[in-house]
């Protein structure tokens, strides 16, 4: 039988890799700041993504790069609770709202989300409450402390034990809460925390990741890491490096990628799917 990630009303099957297509509603984004901070420009690019193949929409307010402060509650629901509804109305794709905020998280869903994006893990409790009180779709990621501070000095005794035994213990707290464990979707959080080393190490072992039995998810689009491997300081001219960590995810475990630039992305993995064999 085929593996499914249920999100709400959609059981999204995994059998070829799913594309996240990143919606920034931030004036501040690392990759593309300020580019879609009006509710009307979000919403164009969100189904500009769809028209390009994205299977997920993942819309943000709060900018999480590594020095970022924490925006309020309520200036982050403002931007995105517009977009969350009208992309949930015509989109005709999952969106996920990608929040720490258990408000924002309410409210999103109140909004038509079916998926909550939690790059805190759902270490708040209340992130635990909400979401088990819905039938969202739950992407638990690890994060090592808090932007503000989370590249200052990482350090990890095993990244790959420490990451992977988080993400466990934070799924298993969700379905001690009553969530079900196809709606649980685990992400290593590349850059949050980590350095060039630890990312590489989390991408290689990725298929320790999917030992867990949930779907991974990986994130790496645009991210400093391409830069430090390719010397590109510009992140919108990471493509390649980009495209590079979504092959190499997607053969080595991962179910969904998190991408800004989906036509791409979608193109190289439908070509690598017909060279592997498995239809994407
Ligand atoms: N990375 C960012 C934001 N949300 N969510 C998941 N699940 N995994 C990730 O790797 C991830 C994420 C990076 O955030 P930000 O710096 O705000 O930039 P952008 O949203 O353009 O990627």
């Amino acid at each position: 039988m085929s593996r499914v990630w249920q999100c709400g009303r959609y059981p999204l099957s995994l059998e070829r890799p799913l594309v996240m297509g990143i919606v920034n509603v931030t004036p501040d984004s690392f990759s593309d700041g300020g580019e879609h901070a009006t509710a009307d420009a979000a919403v164009e690019h969100g189904l500009r993504l769809v028209r390009e193949g994205a299977d997920i929409l993942d819309v943000g307010g709060e900018s999480t790069r590594p020095g970022s402060d924490e925006v309020p509650p309520d200036v982050e629901s403002a931007r995105v609770l517009p977009v969350v509804e009208r992309l949930a109305r015509e989109a005709g794709v999952p969106v996920s709202i990608d929040t720490r905020h258990a408000e924002v998280a309410h409210a999103a869903l109140a909004s038509g989300a079916s998926i909550v994006n939690d790059v805190a893990g759902f270490r708040d409790s209340a992130m635990v409450e909400v979401a088990a009180a819905s039938d969202a779709g739950l992407v638990v990621m690890h994060m090592l402390g808090e932007p503000k501070s989370m590249q200052a000095n990482p350090r990890y005794d095993d990244v790959v034990v420490e990451v992977r035994a988080f993400l466990e213990r934070q799924a298993t707290a969700l379905v001690a809460a009553g969530v079900a464990p196809e709606r649980i979707c685990v992400d290593p959080g590349i850059g949050f925390g980590k350095t060039l080393d630890h990312n590489l190490a989390l991408l290689r072992a990725l298929s320790e990741l999917a030992s867990l039995g949930y779907p991974v998810l990986v994130g790496a689009s645009r991210k400093r890491m391409i830069g430090d491997l390719t010397g590109e300081p510009e992140p919108k001219r990471r493509l390649g490096g980009s495209v590079a960590v979504a092959l190499w995810a997607a053969a080595h475990g991962a179910s969904i990628v998190r991408v800004h630039d989906v036509r791409e992305t979608k193109q190289a993995l439908t070509v690598w799917g017909a060279l592997e064999g498995s239809g994407a």
